[in-house]
């Protein structure tokens, strides 16, 4: 079968296939790159559930695939869980990593270490064209630094210390980081509900 995977990101693609490579699952995976004509769905959902949920299913009506979709932030306890579905665009400009991390660092500037835990949060979606939906979640915990360290990763990832861990998420490889990590742990809770549903 078929799959199409609602993300522009390679990375994620490649995580993706080496997840169900490795459960024995042999599904063709195509990125939404595929269909250039499809327009970005709006992400009006409050949690990271709804927004995959949404991307999922508009991307399974627009291709007759099978969709997966996922939605993913920085979740800070002493923030009440935000910037959350916020993350990409925390600081105004969505995309703007560095923006978006140094805001938040000032923000919690005056806070001290034990007030500093957050996690990373990540929903996966599977949307069938017929309208049958699941959604799965993978969370990773840790503490936020002071200051930023480590070049490898993404987004919130030189600032996030994962609990049990002496580096930051951008210290860490990306494999170390996949084994860790709330999407790969949203990706790999994907695979059983692909063979109960793509068998
Ligand atoms: P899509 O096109 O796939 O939607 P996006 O950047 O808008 O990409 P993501 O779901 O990839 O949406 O991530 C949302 C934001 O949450 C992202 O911009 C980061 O700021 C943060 N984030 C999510 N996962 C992260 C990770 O593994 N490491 C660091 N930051 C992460």
């Amino acid at each position: 079968t078929r799959l199409i995977l609602a993300t522009r990101n390679p990375g994620k693609i490649t995580e993706l296939h080496a997840i169900l490579a490795d459960a024995g699952l042999s599904h063709e995976l195509v990125g939404a790159d595929a269909y250039p004509d499809i327009p970005d769905v709006k992400e009006t959902g409050v949690t990271f559930a709804e927004n995959a949920l949404l991307k999922a299913h508009a991307l399974a009506q627009a291709t007759g695939l099978p969709a997966v979709a996922d939605d993913s932030g920085l979740c800070v306890d002493v923030l009440g869980g935000a910037p959350g579905i916020f993350s990409a665009r925390w600081s105004g400009t969505h995309g703007d990593d560095t923006a978006n991390l140094e805001l938040l660092l000032a923000q919690l500037s005056d806070i001290a270490e034990e007030h500093r835990a957050a996690h990373f949060a990540c929903a996966a979606a599977l949307a069938l064209p017929d309208g049958t939906e699941r959604v799965v979640e993978g969370r990773l915990r840790g503490t936020l630094r002071h200051a930023p360290a480590g070049t490898n990763g993404f987004g919130y990832d030189p600032i996030l210390q994962p609990d049990g861990e002496t580096r930051t998420c951008a210290q860490l490889s990306p494999e170390e980081k996949n084994a860790i990590s709330h999407r790969g742990k949203a990706f790999r809770a994907l695979v059983p509900v692909v063979r109960e549903l793509l068998a």
